[in-house]
């Protein structure tokens, strides 16, 4: 008789488990397992991934993680999915946009690849053999789970956020498998839950890398201008293998150079970290010249590289400051999406909305609903754009949940360290249109703590609430943020306009507001009205009593109307939606202006100083 395996043991007795997902939530690729990686080299993981859709969960209740390669004549015993052969798809992708059978897929999907060998083949020299790898997984929506050679090295909540795996000690000398499963389910408890006005993407969607590092390496660099202007600032963490005979790093210093400035400045490390403080006078970067320095920290054999811009950025009273003179954000709300691509997105793409921001007169972009490919906040600092980025804390999310706090706050700090050394990047916005309650206060207060924790050089938003009854700005949250966001749609929305005038009157806020979002439908192609709700000429006439009426009150600092493109969403259905929030100023094919575009280009532009 056949000998078979404990999985076929395990594919019966598993059909009753219901707790069979448990000990794979361990959510610990986290912040704390960053690395930096910006401008190292790396090796591609991207192309084609063998893949399977598994809506029941089967592969994980079977532990499909746990098959070997075998010839299927060979097999011992029956299966349900052979993870090394089949459908295959490229990553980065999201599977709803490659087979109309997977467009509203929710739930688990295997993605298998094999690690190219050439990298072990380094691994058998002596100089390699101390060297580190690092999985880097740019994002996966929304769990992803990571599994090598059959072992389960941990999973990961957040959508947008990248996530790091050491793989060191489970890599094999020949044959390494990597498998992800992916599961893009939403749920009451997470961040975003499951009501939103995006399409649920699922998959993998940016990039995949593997990088090699040495035994000890920079974990982590945060470079800025000091608050009083004078001085640059830099927080170094290294890191040492977890089995070193050492008791901490055995590196003592590190070493910063930014040659442009003529700085080469030893750091201290003591117990993995330095902070240091260098006197600079560095050349502001700002919209009109943003101008970057390389920057160069090597500690023991390790070495990174960034370009980084200098500038400052505060508030005073109704004021926002960039290196001490008052600003006004001439911005545009912006999705990651795209009609062929859903959430993939490329230098291309993100350089073309750049290019229409800069048409349109723009300084500034709101960056929604979630954080973006972090090369959109290196192009915007490369380009002149200032930015708005945020945490998908939207709507009615589970506020009296621990667990839903220590998934937005993870994905904050996620996106904080991401992207800090960014000088596009001004505001750290914490949620959107969240109601008023007691525990969405002290879990907003709570993120706006943790905004400050780790980059107390930005400014902390939120959109916030106008209180309809008194016609008012009004948000206990206020007291918690930097700047008001306020999402307002008079016009469209709130029929009465004159409301809109009303609150302007009342209100009489101690700080910045920015009109985080307004706007219109509009439905520019050849089915759309040509007059009324959903046409071109409508949406036009909102912008320009918006305009008129916005710009009228001192307090406001600036606006990002809703948005730049149309974009997908499954709760738009009427003839004029069809599947898109028709909002844009220009259509999803990123192409063709609506009328409100020019409205809004012509106020921006008699605006620009
Ligand atoms: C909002 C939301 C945004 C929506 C927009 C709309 O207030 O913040 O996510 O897409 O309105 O078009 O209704």
């Amino acid at each position: 008789m056949l000998e078979r395996s404990s999985l076929a043991e395990n594919a019966l007795t598993s059909l009753h488990d219901e707790e069979y997902d448990v000990p794979l939530n361990l959510q610990n690729l986290n912040h704390s397992t960053m690395v930096f990686t910006k401008g190292r080299t790396s090796t591609s993981l991207n192309g084609s991934w063998n893949f399977c859709v598994d809506l029941l969960d089967t592969g994980l209740r079977q532990k499909w993680y746990e098959m070997q390669p075998a010839n299927p004549v060979d097999r011992v015993e029956p299966w349900d999915y052979d993870p090394f052969m089949g459908e295959s798809i490229p990553v980065p992708s999201n599977w709803a946009m490659l087979k109309e059978k997977w467009y509203f897929f929710e739930g688990s999907a295997w993605y298998t690849k094999k690690l190219p060998p050439e990298l072990f083949k380094k691994r058998e020299s002596d100089a390699e053999s101390d060297q580190r790898y690092i999985l880097r997984v740019g994002a996966a929506q929304y769990d992803c789970k990571v599994f090598l050679n059959g072992k389960f090295l941990g999973n990961h909540y957040g959508g947008s956020t990248p996530f790091y795996v050491e793989l060191t000690d489970d890599l094999a000398e020949e044959t390494n498998w990597l498998m992800l499963c992916v599961n893009n389910t939403r749920t009451l408890d997470r961040v975003p839950m499951r009501n939103t006005d995006w399409f649920n993407y699922g998959g993998v969607y940016r990039e995949v890398e593997l990088f090699s590092l040495p035994r000890e390496f920079i974990r982590d660099m945060f470079i800025r201008l000091s608050q009083d202007g004078r001085a640059i600032e830099v927080d170094v963490v290294v890191d040492r293998a977890v089995d070193s005979a050492v008791d901490g790093p055995s590196i003592h210093h590190a070493h910063l150079e930014i040659p442009e400035l003529g700085i080469a400045q030893k750091i201290n490390i003591e117990h993995g970290k330095g902070t240091c403080r260098i006197a600079a006078e560095p050349e502001r970067w700002s919209p009109e010249n943003p101008r970057l320095y390389k920057v160069v920290l090597t500690a023991g054999e390790d070495r990174i590289t960034d370009n980084v811009g200098f500038r400052s950025i505060v508030r005073q009273g109704v004021d926002i400051l960039l290196n001490g003179e008052p600003i006004w954000l001439r911005g545009i709300s912006v999705h990651e999406d795209d009609d062929i691509l859903g959430k993939v997105t490329s230098d291309e793409d993100i350089r073309r909305r750049l290019a229409h921001a800069k048409e349109l007169g723009c300084n500034f972009l709101r960056l929604a609903h979630y954080p973006h490919h972090e090369r959109a906040a290196e192009l915007a600092e490369e380009m002149g754009f200032l930015l708005w980025q945020e945490i998908p804390v939207y709507w009615a999310i589970d506020f009296d949940n621990h667990n839903t706090l220590k998934d937005a706050k993870n994905q904050l700090i996620e996106l904080i360290k991401r992207d800090r050394n960014r000088a596009s990047v001004i505001i750290w916005s914490i949620g959107n249109e969240n109601p008023d309650t007691d525990s969405r206060l002290s879990f907003m207060r709570d993120l706006a703590e943790t905004a400050r924790l780790y980059d107390p050089t930005r400014l902390v938003a939120a959109a916030c609430l106008i209180n309809h009854a008194k016609l008012k700005i009004e948000d206990r949250l206020v007291d918690h943020l930097d700047v008001i966001g306020i999402n307002e749609y008079y016009g469209w929305y709130d029929e009465n306009f004159d409301d809109l005038y009303a609150i302007g009157k009342n209100s009489d806020p101690d700080r910045p507001v920015i009109i985080s979002e307004t706007g219109a439908d509009g439905d520019n192609s050849s089915q759309g009205p040509s007059g009324g709700l959903f046409s071109e000429k409508y949406m036009a006439d909102v912008y320009r009593r918006q305009i008129d009426t916005l710009q009228k009150l001192a307090y406001i600092k600036g606006m990002s109307p809703w948005i730049l493109y149309d974009f997908r969403v499954e709760r738009r259905q009427n003839i004029f939606q069809r599947g898109f929030n028709r909002k844009g100023l220009i259509a999803a094919d990123k192409s063709t202006k609506k009328e409100a575009f020019n409205v809004l280009a012509s106020f921006y532009h008699s605006i620009k100083d």
